[in-house]
């Protein structure tokens, strides 16, 4: 397919056409996937996740820049696939994000994709990881993607990166505060933005400490502390860029950890793994309720749901043949 060729050729417009169609999970995105899987896998791609309003999409415009120009002046194609939440109250923040992170589109070596939800929040996750696929490979040696943290979509986008770097702020409110123990598990880098403004120390701080339990109550779990990667802090601000080159020497310092320690073989293995058995699970329920009495497993959901006879009984009966 010609487009699936220029694409992997590194044509943007192509890019994008085929993100669409992966998008959309058309025949066509299907089939360039299951084309572009053989020549992916070398990207490294780092999650960018947290509150909505720490600041993650004006820290993702400045580490796309930075990252997309080496020491050695080797310039490396950055990719950006921003996650928008399909919340209507956040109407004004993704015109926003689009506004800031225009900024980045008029340079040759990164290329940015903001995508919203459709439907389903499986879905958006399944067309962040085509996304990053196409991205990968077309040549992309790193792919970011932003998600506002909150849920099973975030989780399921961190297991898609390689490095999480998860994205906290002073003064957002104590229910993120209650919420911040959950994701901070996720993080392997752990960025408090906003340094600039009051709090910040004190916000760093708690969550330091909130760092230390999580690796202390690793370490009584039997995992072994020097085995273990500990995520490290850096106060950054993303408006005038301080701690920004802090923050890239963590992410690859992660990477090489990663790297030294077998992180990249066992996080394929995993991902491998979730894929294949994914792929069987939608494939097989597909295949069994195609071929499925509509009347019979109508029955069935009536019966559940009235409560006559559980999901298992209910199920065992349409297995009967
Ligand atoms: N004072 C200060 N403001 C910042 C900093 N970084 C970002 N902001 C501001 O914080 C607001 C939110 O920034 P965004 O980058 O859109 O935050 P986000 O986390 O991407 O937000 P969502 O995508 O809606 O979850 C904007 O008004 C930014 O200008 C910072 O380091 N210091
Ligand atoms: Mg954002």
């Amino acid at each position: 397919m010609v487009l699936i060729e220029k694409a992997a050729a590194g044509d943007i417009l192509s890019i994008s056409r085929l993100m669409s169609e992966v998008e959309n999970d058309t025949p066509q995105g299907q089939r360039a996937l299951d084309e572009l899987y053989p020549r992916g896998g070398r990207a490294a791609i780092i999650g960018i996740t947290g509150p909505s309003g720490s600041g993650k999409s004006t820290l993702v415009n400045r580490l796309a820049l930075t990252l997309s120009s080496s020491p050695e002046g080797e310039a490396v194609k950055v990719g950006v696939i921003a996650v928008d939440p399909s919340s209507p109250f956040s109407g004004g923040a993704l015109l926003g994000d689009r506004v800031r992170m225009r900024d980045l589109g008029t340079m040759p070596n990164i290329f940015i994709r903001s995508m919203a939800t459709r439907g389903a929040l499986g879905g958006l996750a399944r067309a962040a990881e085509g996304a990053a696929q196409v991205l990968d490979a077309a040549g992309f040696g790193i792919i970011i993607v932003e998600t506002v943290g909150a849920g099973q979509a975030e989780v399921d986008i961190a297991r898609l990166a390689h490095t999480t770097v998860v994205v906290e702020a002073p003064g957002l409110g104590d229910d993120i505060q209650a919420a911040k123990a959950g994701i901070l598990e996720i993080a392997d880098v752990l960025a408090v933005n906003k340094a600039d403004k009051p709090g910040a120390n004190a916000t760093a701080r708690s969550l330091q400490v909130m760092l230390e339990i999580g690796a202390e109550m690793a370490g009584e779990a039997g995992a072994d502390i020097d085995a273990r990667w500990h995520a490290p802090l850096v106060m950054t601000c993303a408006l005038d860029g301080a701690g920004v080159d802090e923050l890239k020497t963590a992410i690859l310092a992660h990477q090489d950890w990663l790297r030294t320690h077998g992180g990249l073989e066992a996080r394929n293995q995993t991902r491998a793994s979730d894929a294949l058995e994914k792929a069987a699970r939608e494939r097989l329920f597909r295949d069994w309720r195609r071929e499925l009495d509509e009347d019979a497993y109508r029955a069935a959901l009536e019966d559940v749901a009235a409560r006559r006879v559980s999901p298992r009984m209910a199920l065992e009966r349409l297995l009967k043949p």
